[in-house]
């Protein structure tokens, strides 16, 4: 152990299921994909050769996932694939046809399954199969064990959830992610009082920017990719601060390409300060690894030593943190970012 301590990890196995062939990415097959079992594996072993301390999830009934997500998305969630494959569609569940917001009237899905998923995915990259809902509604019961050891009491918890999360809103999902679990543990940790999502991740987590976009109770602060660069391309510029009685209390921190530790880490403190003038009882920080220059789809150049240091600023921050697995793709650099990342967390 060569920080403080241990930090709780929270993690089960059950984010194997959800392991697609393929996916598409610009058109082109992916294969084997970059959101896969083996990151969990990398981290999770890192994470216990460190020293850190492991236990399962609790179960959570739907009230959590229900107070962020439309329950009728995590119905289709539930029972879509099995629709889909008694239509006849193919074991990888891919939308081909997507709703457009500026189709006549809105439209609507008919009874298809083809166009249910059209309807709620919004990406090509994001397959279903079989295992897909119980990964993702696992991660889910991940992140709400995570969130409840912090309210008790932990100063620091690490939820290894998989897939990612941050890019699913109320009622859609995509970017490799089903349920956005740092907005279900956000918005269950309100019952203690005001609470802040720190996401790290290099891609803009526009679902958890709508989730709270209207929302005074959650502050959502983010450094990420300029959309001008990266995905998801539509959100996270600088002008976009919520609205109505949410109006200041989201934060977009956009960084140029190829942006590296020293300037990142200025970037951090200008976050930390937003967050201080919040005052939030809670951290939750989304923690996407996909920082570093090795990333295949990021597009930042943290190096190894950016992490020991983004870990002392959260802990100068000094408030209950709940740490939540997101995106990173590079294999031999998660497992060192994580534990360079957590060391400084715990009590
Ligand atoms: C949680 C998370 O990190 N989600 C990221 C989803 C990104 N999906 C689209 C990736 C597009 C990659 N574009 C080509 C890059 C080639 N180097
Ligand atoms: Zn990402």
């Amino acid at each position: 152990m060569s920080g403080r301590g241990p930090v709780p990890v929270v993690a089960d196995d059950t984010h194997r299921r959800h392991d697609p062939p393929f996916e598409l990415n610009a058109g082109q097959s992916v294969s084997p994909v970059w959101e896969s079992p083996a990151r969990h594996d990398r981290i999770l072993t890192a994470l216990r050769d460190a020293g850190h301390r492991v236990s399962a999830p609790d179960e959570f009934d739907d009230a959590a996932l229900h107070a962020v997500h439309d329950p009728d998305m995590v119905a289709f969630l539930r029972d879509g694939y099995t629709a889909w494959r008694d239509a006849g569609g193919p074991e990888v569940m891919i939308a081909d046809t997507f709703r457009h917001p500026r189709m006549g009237g809105g439209g609507r899905p008919s009874a298809s399954p083809f166009a249910q998923l059209g309807w709620w995915c919004f990406d090509t990259a994001t397959p279903l199969v079989e295992g897909s809902f119980a990964a993702g509604r696992s991660s889910v019961d991940i992140a709400l064990t995570a969130a409840s050891l912090a309210a008790d009491g932990a100063p620091a918890v690490y939820g290894l959830t998989r897939p990612p999360g941050h890019h699913a809103g109320m009622d859609y999902f995509g970017g490799f992610c089903l349920f956005n679990h740092a907005a279900v543990a956000a918005r269950w940790l309100t019952a203690g009082g005001r609470v802040t999502v720190l996401d790290l991740d290099v891609h803009h987590g526009n679902g958890t920017q709508d989730i709270f976009w209207r929302d005074p109770a959650v502050q959502y602060v983010s450094l990420h990719g300029d959309p001008d660069h990266l995905y998801p391309f539509f959100t996270g510029f600088a002008d976009e601060v919520g609205e109505g009685p949410g109006r200041g209390t989201t934060r977009n921190l956009p960084l140029g390409q190829g942006t590296g530790d020293d300037a990142y880490l200025d970037a951090l403190q200008v976050a930390i300060e937003e967050i201080d003038r919040f005052a939030p009882t809670t951290l939750v920080v989304s923690l996407g690894l996909d920082t570093t220059a090795e990333d295949p789809i990021g597009s930042l150049a943290l190096s190894p030593a950016a992490y020991p240091r983004i870990g002392e600023a959260l802990s100068d921050v000094g408030l209950p943190t709940v740490v939540l697995q997101e995106g990173g793709y590079a294999l031999d650099r998660l497992g060192p970012s994580a534990v360079a990342l957590l060391a400084p967390l715990a009590g």
